[in-house]
């Protein structure tokens, strides 16, 4: 049959009368010098000798942009689906957000911020196993308790002068923490109601100076009571979830 096709194709010009099928097939023969698949004779390695081949040329590449992922080329942000995670990182990371979790498996919890309000402007950082967010917002206290509780997090216990020094390196301004005496007078407690078993009053503090109840942490390192409808930046702390 191969044969048969061959000779046709080679003398088909030259019969009187007879017109010449330029339908793909018919038309590649070995006449462009390109590779053809010896069962059907269809050229497999089209190039730009016949305009047949430019016409098969521009469905592939059709078909290569179909099949591109094009999701960088447009600065979007990417998702990688489950099934396919480059390099060396684990399975079923995803995008970061405000979760007491390391989402993309970068080691860092939360980095892309926390929203207490409308703007995620809440600040990461971790000690040890927790994670804390220093909010810029000048909230009361009770606002700063509940947007920390909004997110999954709670207005900062501090334990330990360790702890008391990092969070100093952290905070922008005097800031709210958990500890308060709102429910009895000169009884401080933490939000879960335990008394402290580390304290950095300052000189002369507490001092319930006309009723204050609620602590601030300066940056100082030194703690006051203050007036709980004051307006100050918080810190928000949490324990680390595991992935
Ligand atoms: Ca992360
Ligand atoms: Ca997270
Ligand atoms: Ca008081
Ligand atoms: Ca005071």
């Amino acid at each position: 049959m191969r044969v048969a096709l061959v000779i046709v194709l080679v003398t088909a010009p030259t019969l009187p009368g007879c017109v010449i099928d330029r339908s793909p097939i018919a038309a590649e023969g070995a006449s462009d010098g390109g590779a053809d698949d010896r069962d059907t004779g269809q050229d497999t390695h089209p190039d730009a000798a016949s305009a047949d081949d430019a016409e098969l040329l521009d469905a592939f590449a059709t078909l290569d942009a179909w099949d591109e992922p094009d999701a960088h080329a447009h600065g979007d942000a990417y998702v990688l689906p489950d099934a396919f995670v480059p390099g060396d990182a684990p399975a079923g990371c995803a995008a970061e957000s405000c979760n007491r979790r390391d989402d993309d498996c970068d080691g860092l919890v939360d980095e892309s911020g926390c929203a207490v309000g409308s703007e995620a402007d809440c600040a990461a950082h971790q000690l040890g196993d927790h994670v804390y967010l220093v909010c810029p917002q000048l909230l009361r206290w009770t606002a700063s308790r509940d947007g920390c509780a909004g997110v999954g997090y709670a207005l900062v216990t501090i334990d330990s002068a360790e702890e008391n020094t990092a969070i100093i390196d952290w905070i922008p301004g005097d800031s709210w923490i958990g500890l308060n005496d709102r429910n009895e007078e000169d009884r401080f407690v933490w939000l879960d109601g335990t008394e402290p078993t580390f304290t950095s009053w300052a000189d002369g503090e507490p001092n319930n100076f006309f009723g204050e109840d609620c602590t601030l942490l300066r940056t100082t390192k030194e703690w006051n009571d203050s007036n709980c409808d004051d307006g100050h930046t918080f810190v928000c702390e949490a324990e680390i979830l595991p992935r």
